[in-house]
């Protein structure tokens, strides 16, 4: 099990919440995302996870992972 940690800005509702997570579990691996909306911290678990397409995936939600 791996964890990585992304500080991800412009996240401020639980939509914003709720996009960055439908779009982070579609990532091969992924096993769980929490997002904390007050600190900004995405956190994702999961197994083989690939940095590059986490940050794709938020990418893709609208919001940059700093
Ligand atoms: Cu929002």
């Amino acid at each position: 099990m791996t964890e990585l940690t992304y500080t991800v800005s412009g996240m401020s509702c639980g939509h914003c919440k709720a996009a960055v997570t439908e779009e982070v579990e579609q990532v091969s691996g992924v096993e769980g995302v929490d997002v904390d909306l007050d600190t900004k911290l995405v956190v994702v678990r999961g197994e083989n996870l690939s940095d590059d397409a986490v940050r794709a995936a938020i990418r893709e939600a609208g919001y940059e992972a700093a």
